[in-house]
């Protein structure tokens, strides 16, 4: 196998969860985020996503030396552990005050918590030594459209990555884009509208994107292609690699856990196109089963990176000269059909019956 540890790998503490979902309570004790933090290395893993109050617990009650100095602390545990953070993101959809949206509320007060919070975040992503501030617009959106001007609501989202850029000219803003949950319909739902608002805002060079395979699924999209869009556009600051089984709720799964040759491909664009080589992270977002047991709280990060690693052997053993060929040939039943091999790590047509082409030269003499 070739060398496979250039890539480095994030997640964030969420990802080590207690299992409660909207029909039942948490089924594992929690552990604590100094914990967490101990078992990075050992897993592989060298970078901490972020929310803000996974950093700081009970911002909203706190005062801004308060937040300041347990943002220290952690900053100094994460120096401790080897580690670095590589986002923080304001979590604009638990308080009351964003009930009805952060940014694009109708509500000028509780727009203002959600202004008040990011620039919090921002505070905070200094003190953990991190420029990358993350945006998922989860309550941006609604659930029911004559409830909100959306052109309205669209000009909002992009003052609010203004006043973020404005406040901290270091800061880099990259969007996650999701088409739903917990709204009906978000008003930022793929890449391409996340690419749209960088342009859009005071300084195209600093609002990226990050792709969440199930989110790009969710929107009925290929996350491949989604990525290479933003590849395309030198957007594609960061992932969250996941997977999805179909249009659902949001699941998080396992990286290749549903749809095993379209993590292929998402890790194809991501080495073909030399994605992680200016220190970019390949993040997970994964969930882990509810039904597992304490001891394997860390399974789904371990398993997901392992799949990563072994997928992205497939790619580099990938014979290109053959694919070449049947590009040129434009044979691509066959190029699908040796796609299919190499991921079963079968090497040729293995089982009785001629291949199709023998019998149609036959037919000919
Ligand atoms: C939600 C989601 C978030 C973001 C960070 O679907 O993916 O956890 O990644 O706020
Ligand atoms: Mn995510």
């Amino acid at each position: 196998m070739s060398d496979l540890t250039q890539y480095r790998f994030s997640f964030g503490p969420w990802n080590i969860s207690e299992g409660a979902d909207p029909f039942g309570p948490e089924v594992r004790s929690p552990y604590t985020l100094e914990e967490k933090l101990g078992w990075y290395r050992p897993l592989g893993f060298e970078g901490v996503q972020f929310h803000d109050d996974d950093v700081v617990e009970g911002l909203d009650g706190l005062e801004h030396l308060q937040i300041i100095k347990r943002a220290r602390e952690v900053g100094q545990a994460l120096r401790d552990h080897g580690l670095v953070a590589e986002f923080v993101a304001p979590r604009l959809w638990f308080d009351p005050r964003t009930i009805d949206g952060g940014y694009t509320s109708n509500s000028p007060a509780e727009r203002q918590y959600a202004l008040d919070r990011s620039v919090k975040a921002i505070d905070i992503a200094r003190e953990i030594e991190t420029p990358n501030i993350v945006l998922w617009l989860a309550r941006e959106g609604s659930y029911v459209r004559e409830s909100k001007n959306a052109k309205t609501a669209y000009a909002r989202i992009l003052d609010a990555v203004n006043l973020l850029l404005e406040y901290d000219d270091s800061i880099q803003v990259w969007i996650e884009p999701k088409p739903n949950e917990p709204m009906d319909h978000a008003y930022v739902p793929t890449i391409g509208h996340a690419i749209a608002l960088a342009y859009q805002s005071a300084d195209p060079s600093r609002v990226s994107g990050l792709i969440e395979t199930a989110h790009a699924v969710l929107a009925g999209l290929d996350p491949s292609d989604e990525m290479a869009f933003a590849l395309a556009h030198d957007k594609l600051a960061s992932v969250h690699l996941n997977d999805q089984n179909g249009l659902k709720f949001d699941q998080d799964k396992s990286f290749g856990a549903a749809n095993l040759r379209s993590a292929y491909n998402q890790v194809r664009v991501l080495e073909q196109n030399g994605f992680g080589r200016r220190g970019e992270f390949i993040g997970l977002d994964v969930k882990l089963m509810r039904t597992q047991k304490q001891d394997g709280s860390m399974a789904h990060l371990a398993n997901s990176r392992e799949f990563f690693l072994h997928l992205l052997d497939k790619v580099r053993t990938t014979d290109t000269a053959l694919q070449d060929q049947l590009i040129a040939d434009r044979n691509y039943e066959e190029l699908e059909a040796y796609t299919l091999r190499h991921l079963l790590g079968v090497s040729a047509r293995v089982f009785e019956g001629a291949a199709p082409q023998q019998l149609q030269s036959a037919a000919k003499v």
